[in-house]
């Protein structure tokens, strides 16, 4: 059976009337997202058979009948739901909003919905309302209510998208949709539970861009300060959302966030243990953050409303960090840098740096371009412990050198924090820097694009652009490239090699010869699934190096890097409905030979 995703968005715009309501969003940082229906009451078995993928996709991928699906509400009597524990649980981790399924794309509503019959208080022995139990218990610890809201696939109503096994697809009227559930279920959860936070939209297939404003504005005319996700379509929300489970590789402009999984699946599944360690979702928390990111991290109740135990184990540990190390998190905007760094992240907040550490560092550390004077360096778990700093700038570069003695270092698991304090905001040198383990990571947001393309005389606009999320979307031509300058402080022999990626669920698209030139040098290779490379980000995106051959640097100074594709490779199946069939390109990466 092949497993879907449908998390592909377009990259939103900014909406200037967003401003105003991402305020406290954008502090938050952190949040708790709930996958809470009735196929919890399953967790991941049809008819004693475990089906393969997403727990709460299992009545898509088996084609069960509405008929044979919805009984199942007669079974739903979750009688450990505690709304206070819940909300609890988000604030002991360090977060500040909820975001729970209000419905998902089973099509059942999660509340008392007067608008449909088919509600987790008229159809089930329970018969009490959990959104209203939680909108009590958050707004008792100030956190956001957020509700999640499946606007387009919906496999219960008639008209909903992506139920083909009960209704007959041409007879379809997605208006009617919109008009008998989507829009006076939006106004129950828009008037009767306080103020929200955000409407959590999803899985934008079918809509048209009017149906996608329409959503909108009816949200905001209710209530104008409650955020539209990005994935209303048509880059109508208010900010954006990668895939799930993307980390971008490199800092991002305007605002993100990443909803990503504890273990593999959204909604309760018995079977899946594929939890990630929790110094990974630390660790994933802080690069969120530092490339300007928030953090939607999903919990999955069961049928009796408990979070499993290695959910609530991990948020309590990261809260155990975050009370520590909260400061460094929550209201910070992100690294001044846009590559990462190999030692750890960065993120800032006014005239405070803070650098991440996800190791011990080198006694003797050493940043490269950071142009601002620090006045002081310590720990931020324990401010007493100072460092000693000193500023100069690289004679053969005229770059600044930061270096801190970190004499008495005291590491705390899994990341270590310490606080700069600057005299001003940090300016930072624009070009990619080498690292202090002496690599070079040239990230494709940092590239300049262009093409050799020309109309008319004049100079195209490439077709190939970089996406929001850090990847290049709609390359597949031999005209456009990639540029970037960066500075070499040591010279010496560097292997040259690029990376690119693909979703792990998608063929990944390769085999087009590119063209590496660089210091009066030109090195051609055909990428391939060569070198698989290990980190954060390759779990759900892996991360396939082509190694292209060696520069020689002879001298420190600035270079220029030039990528391109001489020779395409796009085969029949490569463009999918979520893949434009081009190179996904995330970055180069020199390293001395
Ligand atoms: O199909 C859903 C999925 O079940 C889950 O809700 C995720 C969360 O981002 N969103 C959709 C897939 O992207």
């Amino acid at each position: 059976m092949r497993a879907v995703d449908v998390s592909a968005v377009k990259t939103p715009s900014r909406n200037p009337d967003s401003e105003k309501a991402l305020q406290w969003w954008r502090k938050a940082r952190f949040g708790l997202f709930i996958h809470w229906s009735l196929s919890s009451i399953k967790a991941g078995e049809w008819k004693g058979e475990v089906v393969p993928g997403l727990a709460e996709w299992m009545m898509f991928q088996k084609k069960i009948p509405v008929a044979e699906f919805a009984p199942l509400a007669q079974e739903f009597n979750p009688r450990k739901f505690d709304a206070a524990a819940w909300a609890q649980l988000a604030v002991d981790a360090g977060m500040r909003y909820v975001v729970i399924t209000a419905k998902h794309h089973e099509g059942f509503a999660m509340y008392h919905s007067k608008a449909d019959p088919y509600n987790v208080v008229d159809a089930t022995p329970w018969g009490r309302d959990p959104l209203k139990e939680l909108a009590k218990e958050c707004r008792k610890r100030r956190l956001k209510l957020c509700f999640y809201y499946s606007q387009d696939l919906d496999w219960h109503h008639p008209d909903g998208a992506w139920n083909t096994w009960d209704y007959d697809e041409a007879k379809k009227k997605p208006e009617r949709y919109l008009r008998e559930k989507v829009f006076p279920q939006l106004r129950e959860l828009l008037t009767q539970y306080g103020s929200i936070g955000m409407i959590w939209f999803d899985t934008p297939l079918t809509l048209s861009r009017a149906q996608s404003r329409r959503i909108r504005k009816f949200v905001k005319d209710l209530q104008p300060q409650c955020l539209v996700s990005g994935r209303i379509g048509h880059g109508l929300g208010d900010y954006s959302l990668p895939r799930d489970n993307f980390l971008p590789g490199a800092r991002l402009e305007g605002d993100w966030e990443t909803c990503a999984t504890m273990n593999d699946t959204w909604g309760y599944k018995r079977t899946d243990h594929a939890w990630k360690p929790v110094d990974n979702l630390i660790t994933t928390l802080v690069d969120l953050a530092s490339k300007g990111s928030n953090y939607l991290l999903n919990v999955g109740p069961d049928a009796d409303g408990v979070v499993p135990a290695p959910s609530v184990k991990r948020l309590h540990q990261m809260g155990a960090w975050m009370a520590v190390n909260g400061e460094a998190i929550r209201g910070t905007t992100p690294s001044p840098f846009k590559p990462e760094f190999s030692w750890g992240r960065m993120t800032t907040k006014g005239r405070s740096l803070f650098l991440h550490f996800f190791g011990r560092p080198e006694r003797r550390f050493r940043l490269h371009g950071l142009k601002t004077k620090v006045r002081s360096a310590a720990l931020l778990a324990a401010p007493e412990v100072k460092f000693a700093v000193t500023q100069s700038v690289d004679p053969a570069t005229g770059t600044p050198l930061l270096d801190i003695d970190f004499k008495g270092f005291k590491s705390t698991r899994p990341v270590t924090v310490v606080k700069l304090q600057l005299a001003a905001a940090p300016e930072v040198e624009e070009r990619t820097m080498q690292q202090p383990d002496d690599s070079i990571t040239l990230v494709g947001p940092q590239a300049q694009v262009g093409t050799d393309r020309s109309e008319s005389g004049a100079a195209a606009k490439p077709a190939m652009r970089m996406g929001g999320n850090g990847l290049t979307e709609n390359w597949a031509n031999t005209e456009d490239w990639l540029e970037w300058d960066f500075v070499v402080l040591k010279p010496g022999t560097y292997d040259a090699m690029v990376v690119t990626t693909h979703q792990h669920l998608e063929p990944w698209s390769g085999g087009h010869t590119v063209v590496v030139s660089c210091a009066g040098k030109q090195l051609r290779r055909r990428t391939k699934q060569a070198v698989a490379l290990p980190g954060l980000r390759s779990k759900y995106y892996p991360q396939w190096g082509t190694p292209c051959g060696k520069l020689r640097f002879a001298e420190a100074g600035v270079y220029t890097l030039r990528l391109q594709i001489e020779r395409l490779n796009v085969k029949a199946g490569d463009k999918t409905l979520f893949s434009d069939g081009g190179m996904q390109f995330s970055e180069l990466r020199l390293a001395p030979a």
